[in-house]
């Protein structure tokens, strides 16, 4: 089964999205998510320039060789850009091979280990009011699970927080946004959340919340720690995680469970977190970190360990990714939860899927490959629009990880 053609799609319904579409000598064609938010235009140079050339003519069944030779293939290893292009070429032969043996791709892995994927929604607010109310909303509507965030007293921005409450998005229009920020202003607003939502819903419900990668070790034990009395299901990207080692600090001064890894791109980046058991959930997913193929080598090394999954699923995965990693989630054995942010009903139509919620659960269905598809005539009236994400300095001007 010879590929005959290989494009990428550049859109952007609300939110600028990058898709690859290979087709197959016998017609059949299959997609893969190509988005890395806010250098977008870098992973189409990539693929159009430098990858498709090689996928012409290649037979799209050697799904595992073809990532190895363009992974190995490149030489220069690993980050975000490189492992992104690979992830929309391996996912893209996942949704082929599905499609020509009429098999929706979680069959193809293994088959369903549950019944349903569970999600967590997004609930924010700039005071504790106002995101209380959002939890409850979420509730309304089935979840199970609920991130929240909240407005830190004293800073006029805080992330998580704004810009619609279904649907929240960080990446804007034009130049970067400055944020700024107070670790200590934080570390005061965040117990008193956590406490008003155990409060008011009582010890059924999940509570997660981000701290984006914010603190130092020692802060986020003290976080950890503080927030050990409301029981949270999981705190996430506590600190920078390039030195994995910190995470032996955090982990000697609290129970509560840890999720990190959205900004991973391979097993290397994790390897030691999940090895030494320093986290509970890895975050790395299909778009990021080399498609569905590598995605499964980090969730089988972290099932051994004791690990599991908490796929990152904000709205700057397209569909496409959304699909796969439902179909990931749905077969892994040690799958944790989902992150579910809403798309637009714009992407929503450009992207036309099976995926469905329901009752805090959803399910990729059961249509041949991965079940989404691009109407790229829609497509093409949605053209690319330069967008970055935030930055953000502390309150003396200080660059600070935003
Ligand atoms: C999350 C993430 C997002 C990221 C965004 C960056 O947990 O969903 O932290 O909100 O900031 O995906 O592109
Ligand atoms: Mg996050």
């Amino acid at each position: 089964m010879k590929i005959t053609d290989a494009r990428v799609i550049v859109c952007s319904p609300g939110r600028n999205f990058v898709t690859l579409k290979i087709t197959t000598e016998d017609g059949i064609y299959g997609l893969g998510d190509a988005t890395l938010n806010g250098r977008e235009l870098a992973v189409v140079s990539y693929l159009r320039d430098h990858v498709v050339p090689l996928l012409i003519g290649r037979d799209a069944r050697r799904i595992e060789d073809l990532w190895q030779y363009l992974y190995k293939g490149a030489y220069w290893r690993r980050g975000p850009v490189t492992m992104t292009a690979i992830g929309a070429v391996d996912v893209a032969l996942w949704d082929i091979l599905g499609k020509a043996a009429n098999m929706p791709v979680y069959r193809l892995l293994g088959g369903a280990s549950r019944e349903g994927v569970l999600v967590y929604g997004h609930a924010n607010g700039t005071t504790i009011d106002e995101t209380t109310d959002a939890v409850a909303d979420y509730i309304r509507l089935g979840y199970r699970a609920v991130r929240a965030q909240s407005g830190v007293p004293g800073l006029t921005t805080t992330y998580g927080v704004g810009r619609g409450t279904m649907y929240y998005e960080p990446a804007q229009k034009g130049m970067p946004e400055e944020a700024t920020w107070s670790t200590e202003r934080y570390l005061t607003a965040v117990p008193p959340l956590f406490a008003r939502l155990r409060e008011t819903f009582g010890p059924d419900l999940h509570l997660l919340h981000d701290a984006h990668h914010r603190l130092t070790p020692i802060e986020a034990a003290r976080l950890g720690k503080d927030l050990e009395p409301h029981r949270l299901f999981w705190l996430e990207d506590v600190v920078p995680a390039e030195l994995q080692e910190s995470f032996r600090l955090i982990r000697q001064h609290t129970t509560t469970p840890l999720a990190v890894g959205e900004v991973f791109g391979s097993i290397h980046d994790c390897e030691l977190l999940i090895r030494e058991h320093l986290i509970d959930y890895i975050r790395a997913t299909v778009v990021h970190a080399g498609g569905l193929t590598h995605l499964r080598k980090i969730a089988n090394l972290a099932e051994i360990h004791h690990v599991r999954t908490g796929c990152h699923g904000a709205t700057d995965l397209s569909p496409v990714c959304m699909a796969a990693a439902l179909h990931f989630d749905l077969s892994v054995h040690n799958f944790g939860i989902q992150e579910y942010m809403r798309h637009t009903d714009e992407t929503d139509r450009v992207f036309p899927h099976h995926y469905r919620f329901e009752d805090g659960l959803m399910h990729p269905g059961e249509a041949p490959g991965l079940g989404v598809d691009i109407d790229e005539i829609l497509a093409a009236k949605y053209p690319y629009e330069r967008a970055y994400l935030p930055t953000n300095r502390k309150e003396d001007g200080t660059v600070h990880s935003w």
